[in-house]
């Protein structure tokens, strides 16, 4: 019986050690270990071949070197811990302690984060960033705190644009019944659908394997995503679209970011931004490669004409109509679009 107890407690003690080696549940805000330094285990559902790999290595590399070793990333790529949802929801309890995704999921989280899923609203990525660098960027980033997240800054994901393989998308009656995957997400749903598109929303991962096997006609991301993601060898027609603007946003489990002495949240907070220029700028840089890539793989490319664009903003009007109600603070819309006015003159 004794020996029956032992055997017992020793599965449990070996259960927990390997749960606290896989960072499960014992990790929750992870803080300070008994030598004063601090573990990040950031995990990011992009590709290792996205400019947000890149940034990620570049934040690894400046926060390991800024806190003189005090903090250590851990760094987990290619959706190996989980896509936007569960990253954020691991985020959330604290078995992850940093990521990354679309803002798009998240308003799934904060409702104020519907905000970005306007179409059309950002007329170049200039003014997306000085809105996002701004007052309206970081009261959206505060808003996450009531969900147990630290929102640290906005990296690029980009312009959406759309790909299909049933035919070329040139004017807004050619979406007609398209069966396009969207983001999880309502206001992104309204809008295809107003627009005469069959929205039908999935996961990030389920993608590819969808457009491969027909499931949905087509897709909308931008160039870096298609690319890195090689939705092009499965899809037949690109429009180049830039129907909305996606940022990504860059979220901590607060408890761990409030443990952090001031100086080492400092460091955090100035890596993720040095390292979202660094990554901004990478993805600017690669466009055009990025455009060259899918046009050689003998995807057909059309860019959609600015009367048509015109019409699709005047058929969404409905939908700007119920995204007051939606995000719940009309007065946000309201500094928002003032905001965008102000930065694009
Ligand atoms: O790995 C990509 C995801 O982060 C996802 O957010 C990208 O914009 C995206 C989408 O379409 O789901």
């Amino acid at each position: 019986m004794r020996k029956k107890i032992i055997a017992i407690g020793a599965t449990i003690m070996l259960i927990g050690l390997l749960l606290a080696g896989c960072g499960g549940g014992g990790e929750t805000g992870s803080q300070a270990s008994t030598d004063g330094t601090y573990k990040i285990k950031l995990g990011s559902p992009l590709a290792d071949s996205h400019p947000g790999h890149d940034g990620f290595l570049k934040f690894k590399e400046l926060v390991e070197k800024e806190s003189n070793g005090k903090i250590k990333v851990e760094y987990f790529p290619n959706a190996v811990l989980g896509g936007d949802r569960e990253l954020t929801e691991a985020v959330q309890m604290g078995t992850v302690t940093m990521m990354l995704s679309s803002t798009s999921p998240v308003a799934n989280f904060d409702k104020s984060f519907y905000l970005f899923d306007l179409p059309f609203l950002f007329p170049d990525r200039e003014t997306a960033y000085k809105v996002l660098d701004g007052p309206v960027g970081q009261k959206l980033l505060d808003n996450l705190s009531s969900q147990g997240i630290k929102g640290l800054g906005y990296w690029e994901n980009g312009f959406r644009n759309i790909t299909n393989s049933k035919r070329p998308i040139k004017k807004l009656e050619d979406l007609e019944g398209l069966k396009l995957r969207t983001m999880e997400n309502k206001l992104h749903i309204a809008a295809w659908k107003q627009l005469g598109a069959n929205p039908t929303p999935m996961a990030f991962g389920e993608l590819f394997t969808a457009l491969q096997q027909g499931t949905v006609d087509g897709q909308e991301n931008p160039l870096a995503l298609i690319v890195s993601n090689k939705f092009y060898e499965v899809q037949d027609y690109l429009t180049l679209s830039g129907h909305v603007y996606t940022p990504f946003v860059i979220m901590m489990n607060k408890d761990f970011f409030d443990s952090l002495p001031q100086d080492l949240q400092q460091v955090v907070l100035d890596a993720v931004k040095q390292a979202g220029e660094y990554q901004r700028n990478l993805i600017k840089e690669q466009e055009s490669d990025n455009l060259k890539v899918i046009k050689n793989a003998g995807v057909e490319v059309y860019e959609l004409p600015k009367e048509e664009k015109d019409r699709m903003r005047k058929q969404l009007k409905p939908v700007y109509d119920m995204a007051g109600d939606m995000i719940g603070d009309p007065q946000l819309v309201d500094q928002l679009v003032a905001e965008v006015e102000k930065y694009s003159k």
